[in-house]
């Protein structure tokens, strides 16, 4: 058994979770943490939301409502996102509570006395008309690195770059699109530099990562890693605990991956044990695995190991990074301002939340980028009405009506047919662990379907509404090998569709509890075992005039 702490990007407290960000960091985090449980790993899964930072303070200004009611008001609705959309974390905090900021200042001082952060006179755009220093995002202008026009002043969102505001081309004030002028102003500035080599020694020896993850940390470190302040003039984050240093206040993103452990403390503290975040947060067997998307690479596999490696207190560092590449809608980033985007409300009341958790994992940006696509998603919605729904429906049903909801009694005889489908229940199982172990969900899902679409077959070929005519035992035998199968499946696919598959192995006659299933082949005794009483359908297919109309009101507004 191992220990995994598991955690997911913290999103920003700065508007709605859309479907790209939980293909990147929240499903694929939550489809782990549920099959290490079904494996009986020992397990912490832990988010809150970043609620520092320019974007924030930006868009509460143009409110005009104190950050923190902003900060509060997507704090709740990204919350209630998360719960309806099944995932599943022991602890979801937010940056704004008192242990993050005391952590945060010990972070920030731990650096500071061993020389590893230094305040430096530093070029920074300056507003005149709006009387203010222009901090990360209240500056835009164009990416020195890539070019890319209108990105924000901090970092690049097309080419992940971590940005010096000062160097941003063309720049213009965010609020009254003057073109600002330069100043000479103190921040503070982490020495990156001095952990390049055990930064490098520690990426080198990951032999399991995605080479997309490893790949852009090494080649970083390879261009050269340059002091970055690490903070800003601004009323709204994390003070720096500094006489010298009033007004600044440490950049959201020097905050921001803390939250991972003063989220842990919290979680600690609210369950009696406020020791207990020490367990996971100071043991050199926990693995600690950060769900990130690709955006975010730089600060999970650079800075923020940096920041744990100059701690003087015993903190683990990165055991995994999975970070995933971007998932667009219909061949574009999602944005909502843009108007091209779902709404999520409007979603999950037409589709159910499993429908949308099986489209997006088994379309994943796992190595590349992909998108939801309207005709996608029907297509995969209604793979699962016909394979697993189906399945499930037919063989229940049919018991219900011929055998009064009694699973039928296996002969001891069984047939070769029904043999090679028990028989590849292992090898299913197998092959599925290997590939949620490694993060490939994709995978571990086509494994999944093949046994599905197996016992589909299996049911057709061996026709059990003809035998129960002529050959009533073997028709018996048929229908108790096909429910081991549907029951197996549902174990595998639990980690995606945890609800359909509880709803399935309750339907089974199981007693579940709402509790992860064991994840191995199901040896239990089903001779003469009673279904249970709900016989409503898994999913229901979507017809095409329906994916028409979702084409065009996207088009419309977007
Ligand atoms: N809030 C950026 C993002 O949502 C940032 C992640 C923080 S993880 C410590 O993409
Ligand atoms: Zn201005």
């Amino acid at each position: 058994m191992s220990k995994y702490l598991i955690t997911s990007a913290l999103p920003y407290a700065n508007g709605p979770i859309h479907f790209g960000h939980i293909a990147g960091a929240y499903l694929p985090a939550d489809i782990f943490n549920r099959f290490l449980r079904q494996k009986g790993e020992n397990v912490l899964y832990i988010c809150g939301t970043d609620e520092h930072g320019v974007a924030i303070t930006i868009n509460a200004e143009k409110e005009g409502i104190p950050y923190k009611q902003y900060v509060d008001r997507y704090h709740n609705i990204i919350k209630e996102f998360f719960d309806k959309l099944n995932i599943r974390f022991d602890h979801f905090s937010r940056t704004t509570i008192p242990e993050h900021y005391a952590l945060s200042q010990e972070f920030f001082l731990a650096l500071h006395k061993k020389g590893l952060i230094k305040p430096a006179v530093e070029d920074q755009f300056y507003c005149s008309a709006c009387n203010r220093f222009l901090a990360d995002r209240y500056v835009s202008g164009a990416c020195p690195k890539c070019g890319a026009p209108d990105v924000r002043g901090d970092e690049c969102t097309k080419c992940g770059e971590w940005l010096d505001p000062s160097k941003i081309i063309s720049p213009a004030c965010k609020v009254c699109g003057r073109k600002p002028e330069i100043r000479r102003a103190t921040q503070y500035f982490m020495d990156l530099k001095a952990f390049a080599p055990r930064l490098k020694e520690w990426l080198e020896n990951k032999k399991d990562w995605k080479p997309n993850v490893k790949n852009k940390a090494l080649s970083l470190i390879e261009e050269g890693l340059v002091e970055r302040a690490i903070t800003r003039d601004l009323a709204w984050g994390v003070p720096v605990p500094l006489e010298e240093a009033k007004g600044k206040v440490l950049y959201v993103w020097f905050d921001a991956p803390i939250g991972y452990v003063s989220s842990t403390m919290e979680w600690a503290r609210l369950s009696g044990k406020p020791e207990a975040w020490k367990d996971w947060w100071f043991d050199k067997e926990t693995k600690l695995i950060h769900f990130i998307g690709k955006d975010n690479i730089i600060f999970h596999t650079i800075i923020w190991p940096a920041m744990l490696m100059g701690q003087d207190k015993p903190y683990i560092i990165p055991d995994n990074v999975p970070g995933n590449e971007f998932y667009n809608l219909e061949g574009r980033q999602f944005s909502k301002s843009d108007g091209w985007y779902i709404d999520t409300a409007d979603f999950f009341s037409k589709y159910g939340v499993d429908a949308l958790r099986y489209a997006i994992a088994s379309n994943g940006p796992e190595t590349s980028d992909s998108q939801f696509a309207w005709e996608d998603f029907q297509a995969r919605n209604n793979e699962l009405a016909d394979s697993l729904g189906n399945l499930v429906n037919r063989c229940f049903s049919f018991i219900r009506k011929n055998f009064d909801g009694k699973i039928p009694a296996a002969s001891s005889e069984l047939k070769p047919e029904d043999k090679a489908l028990l028989d590849s229940f292992t090898p299913v199982f197998e092959e599925a662990s290997k590939s949620y172990y490694s993060y490939r969900v994709r995978a571990a899902l086509t494994q999944a379907m093949a046994l599905a679409h197996a016992a589909n077959k299996y049911v057709n070929d061996t026709a059990p509404w003809t035998l129960r005519k002529t050959d009533l035992a073997r028709c018996g035998t048929v229908l108790n090998v096909a429910s081991r199968a549907i029951i197996n499946a549902a174990i595998i696919l639990y980690p995606v569709i945890p609800d359909t598959a509880l709803k399935i192995l309750t339907k089974a006659g199981m007693n579940t509890d709402g509790k992860a299933p064991e994840f191995k082949p199901y040896t239990g005794d089903l001779n003469n075992k009673t279904l249970g009483t709900d016989d409503t359908l898994l999913f229901t297919k979507i017809p095409d005039d329906q994916i028409k109309l979702e084409i065009e009101k996207l088009k419309k507004t977007g």
